[in-house]
């Protein structure tokens, strides 16, 4: 069931501002001006006052309105939402380590063996991934907690098969263990399939220093594999190494891998959680190195790029600054229906409680950010995925069984 629950404040204004411009333009007498093709359009007597931006003389489309519709609710700290091809949503919480299909039928959890994920801090039942060829292999992904051996743990990619039924699990094929676990804090961990088929794994440091600089540690990484075998993607940088978690290795240096999105250019991103400051998204390239290393101990007082290190570090192509708003799942806006926000990295915030729209030039520099207000009203957002029919869907992540699943599109002007 769809629940509309907020109307948006930017329709309202938009609304305003039409009615504003009819008279001016003279209703009926001239080609109709589209909202925000000009303030030149505005007549004198127009109070522009009242509606300082998004109307420029520059802006040659405006920002669609977005309405804001509740999917699924009673969840808990719900970590990753992806479509399934043929119908549904594929949703993960953390700490429950449950994995649900939402569709029109309601919310429907799956017979997934829950008990075999460790879940501990910010650890648990996290990223989702969906096979490709989902249709004919009923492949899916998961990254989460797992008991190891003994008292151990770790965190580990898993593939699984979706029962006909739509209701059991199968599969459990380890695809990649040793993702070092401590006490849980800086667990990572995002998946994204690449429109090449590989895998990519965003990890965190599992708050141990040498991790980031390891380059025979998963932690600290972001990772790429073949998800159908489990092997180093051929193309990774060190995919020759005699060592066996150095063939995984796409990029290094990093803190807590959160977002992980590509552009249409091909380009990868990730999204990372910053120390007390500086929160970052980066601009992947292959065997580069992101700067952080928190070493003597873990000292979290150093940059989250240190240009003081060895060789060559990547600044971040946006950052937080000081505090740090803790930005999570990202994706590319793909879709004319979204105006002005076409083409933005779409970021879900936890701590700073909203969703930015960042654009980036051809060059990957970072151009505006823009932070519709309907989506400064959902409290914690941990997701962010688009759907094949343009909507974006997004997890809440505030805890307390009172998470939702939200479908956020524009209104058709
Ligand atoms: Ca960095």
């Amino acid at each position: 069931m769809r629940t509309p629950v907020v109307a948006s404040l930017v329709a309202s204004s938009l609304l305003a501002l039409t009615a504003a411009l009819l008279p001016a333009t003279g209703a009926g007498a001239e080609p109709a001006v589209p909202v925000g093709s000009g303030a030149s359009a505005v007549g004198p007597t127009a109070p522009m006052t009242a509606y300082p931006s998004p109307v420029t003389a520059r802006a040659p489309r405006p920002f669609p309105a977005l309405q804001v519709t509740t999917l699924a609710d009673g969840l808990d700290h719900a970590w990753d939402v992806q479509e399934l091809p043929g119908g549904g949503l594929l949703v993960s919480e953390r700490d429950r380590a449950r994995l649900s299909i939402v569709d029109d039928g309601g919310t429907r959890t799956l017979d997934f063996p829950s008990d075999r994920v460790w879940v501990s801090g910010e650890t648990g039942l996290m990223g989702l991934a969906v096979d490709p060829g989902f249709e004919d292999n009923r492949r899916f992904y998961t990254c989460q907690g797992s008991n190891a051996a003994g008292d151990r743990h770790d965190v580990r990619v898993v593939a699984w098969r979706l029962g006909q039924d739509g209701t059991t699990v199968g599969g459990a094929d380890v695809l990649l263990k040793g993702i070092q676990a401590t006490s849980g804090r800086h667990g990572g961990c995002r998946l994204l399939v690449t429109d090449r088929g590989a895998l990519l794994v965003g990890t965190g440091d599992a708050a141990v220093g040498a991790n980031p600089q390891d380059r025979t540690s998963l932690n600290g990484k972001v990772l790429r594999l073949d998800p159908r075998t489990g092997r180093p993607s051929a193309a990774n940088p060190w995919a020759g190494s005699e060592n066996r978690k150095k063939r995984y290795v796409l990029t290094y240096g990093h803190r807590n891998v959160q977002g992980l999105a590509q552009r249409a250019d091909g380009s990868l991103w990730s999204v990372e959680h910053g120390s007390y400051r500086d929160d970052e998204v980066n601009l992947l390239r292959r065997g580069a190195n992101y700067g952080w290393d928190p070493r003597p101990g873990y000292d979290e007082s150093v940059p989250m790029t240190d240009f003081s290190l060895p060789g060559k570090q990547r600044a971040a192509r946006w950052r937080s600054g000081n505090p740090t708003i803790a930005p999570s799942g990202a994706t590319f806006i793909r879709g004319a229906a979204w105006g002005r926000y076409r083409g933005r990295l779409a970021v879900a915030v936890l701590g700073g409680t909203r969703m930015m729209f960042q654009a980036y030039d051809g060059k990957g520099r970072l151009t505006d950010v823009r932070v519709p207000p309907v989506l400064r009203e959902q409290g914690r957002l941990r997701s962010v995925t688009q759907l094949a029919d343009g909507a974006l869907v997004v997890t809440t992540d505030n805890g307390g069984g009172a998470d939702r699943v939200l479908r956020v599109e524009p209104v058709r002007g």
